[in-house]
């Protein structure tokens, strides 16, 4: 048992921000947040490396279980690794969509119009194969156990996506399931858990999205 005494320093970057900018920086950022679409349909158009860099830096401020960062990132580029994606997960989601859905399910995401095929994952740019790690390996081998795994890596995904939407592009969240296979084609060690694959690029020159609502405030916070 090693116990780190820990250290303190002033919180220098904190900017205080008077009410009214803060007002109005508050609903501007939600005016910008309210344009983020998922998007299914993709141009090919190459991403800028540095861009997508600089964002997932911004994922890596994300709060985390102890501070221990239990996320790891691939990114991919290479055509065939994602035609080898694709291909995988056409396959399950042929199974989802076939029968191991429940109706149910079924019904919920049919206003999206989604189905089995997707072939984003080959004209997207960019793929990025988001993983939590169960555990983190020292330089000497030895295991660190990591906490709230699920809830870290959400919060950076979400911060991606933000950062990403911020910068000007469009991503998705997918998820075939099971996602196993990504572990496999990237070579990803086992106790890292593909948690999604988020697409990112710029959209198709006639992209369409889904007809969908969101909640308004009220349906969705209470006060006490
Ligand atoms: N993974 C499938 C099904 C799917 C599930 C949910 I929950 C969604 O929000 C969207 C799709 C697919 O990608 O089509």
């Amino acid at each position: 048992m090693t116990k780190t005494t820990p250290t303190f320093l002033p919180l220098t970057h904190y900017r205080e921000t008077p009410e009214p900018e803060m007002r109005s920086r508050a609903l501007e950022f939600y005016e910008d947040a309210k344009r983020r679409r998922t998007v299914r349909e993709y141009s090919d158009r190459p991403v800028d490396r540095q861009v997508i860099e600089n964002c997932l830096r911004t994922a890596g401020t994300a709060p985390s279980g102890a501070n221990l960062q239990p996320w790891h990132f691939v990114v991919v580029s290479d055509a065939a690794v994602k035609a080898q994606i694709r291909e995988s997960a056409e396959q399950e989601e042929r199974a989802f969509y076939g029968g191991r859905a429940p109706q149910e399910w079924l019904d919920a995401l049919a206003p999206l119009g989604t189905d089995s095929q997707k072939p984003f994952l080959e004209t997207a740019p960019i793929l990025i194969a988001i993983f939590g790690e169960t555990y983190g390996v020292l330089p000497d081998g030895r295991k660190v156990k990591h906490y709230y795994v699920q809830e870290s890596v959400g919060i950076a995904t979400g911060i991606l996506i933000m950062a990403l939407h911020h910068a000007g592009l469009v991503s998705l969240t997918h998820t075939p399931s099971p996602m196993r296979f990504l572990n496999e084609i990237l070579g990803r060690p086992s106790h890292e858990r593909p948690f999604l694959l988020l697409v990112v690029g710029y959209p198709a020159k006639e992209a369409k999205v889904p007809k969908i609502m969101k909640k308004s405030l009220k349906e969705f916070i209470s006060y006490v």
